[in-house]
């Protein structure tokens, strides 16, 4: 029996094929981001959530994305390629945070606005990775970007909430973290995410490989 292409990755799988991440492009405004032909994967959340390192986990590159103690670190949008054998088949993209305080107003007005264009046209995004610090839950500009996004998901935009840094969380307080976020997620899956402990890596890279690979339909 033959495996049809589009069969399910095991999470060995999905590793190996997040492992071929390149840097793709930087692009400092959304008009310079190329267009391209593949699924697309975006990366966003409030400055200092873990974006980079949950990129640079998930592609078990050091330093892939800049990943960094300052608040702030990403500031332009970076694009990574994935595929085997240098064959593009989706692209990862590491949005820089909003929120940070120490940010002037006008400039964070600006970014929400960015995202929220970018999270609106951007043609080809297939999915949407919210990460979140559980140890502050959903905020407000969190709450803003689920609801640019709502109208997508309900046309069948994936999306999913990652509570990251679950390791700075006992037991119960991540169960209660899952259901706080669940309640809030717009219907999206959540899952509680660890760089430091491997938690929720498998799991991650196997979704991620689904919704760029769907079950071809005849
Ligand atoms: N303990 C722990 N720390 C983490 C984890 N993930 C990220 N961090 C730390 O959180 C800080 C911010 O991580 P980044 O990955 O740079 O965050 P970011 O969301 O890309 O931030 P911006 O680029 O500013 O938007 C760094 O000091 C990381 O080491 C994790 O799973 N566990
Ligand atoms: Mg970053």
């Amino acid at each position: 029996m033959t495996t049809p292409p589009a069969a399910r990755a095991d999470a060995k799988q999905a590793l190996a094929w997040l492992h071929t991440a390149r840097f793709l492009t930087t692009a400092p405004k959304l008009e310079f981001l190329p267009p391209h032909e593949h699924p697309e994967i975006a990366f966003v959340g409030r400055s200092n959530a873990g974006k980079s390192t949950c990129i640079n986990t998930l592609t078990q590159q050091k330093r892939l994305a800049f990943a960094s103690k300052t608040p702030g670190r990403t500031q332009s949008i970076n694009l990574f390629s994935l595929g085997k054998q240098g064959v593009t088949d989706a692209v990862l993209a590491d949005l820089p945070g909003y929120g940070y305080a120490a940010v002037p107003k006008a400039d964070k007005l600006r970014w929400q606005q960015v995202m929220a264009n970018y999270l609106v046209s951007r043609e080809n995004l297939t999915g949407v990775v919210l990460l979140c610090d559980p140890r502050h839950g959903l905020t407000e500009l969190d709450e803003v970007l689920l609801e640019v996004i709502r109208p997508r998901v309900e046309e069948g935009l994936n999306f999913l909430v990652l509570l990251t840094k679950a390791d700075k969380l006992n037991r119960s307080e991540q169960a209660k973290a899952l259901s706080i976020a669940r309640l809030q997620s717009a219907g999206g899956d959540v899952k509680l995410f660890s760089a430091l402990k491997r938690q929720g890596v498998d799991e991650t890279a196997q979704l991620l490989w689904d919704w760029t690979h769907p079950p071809e339909t005849e």
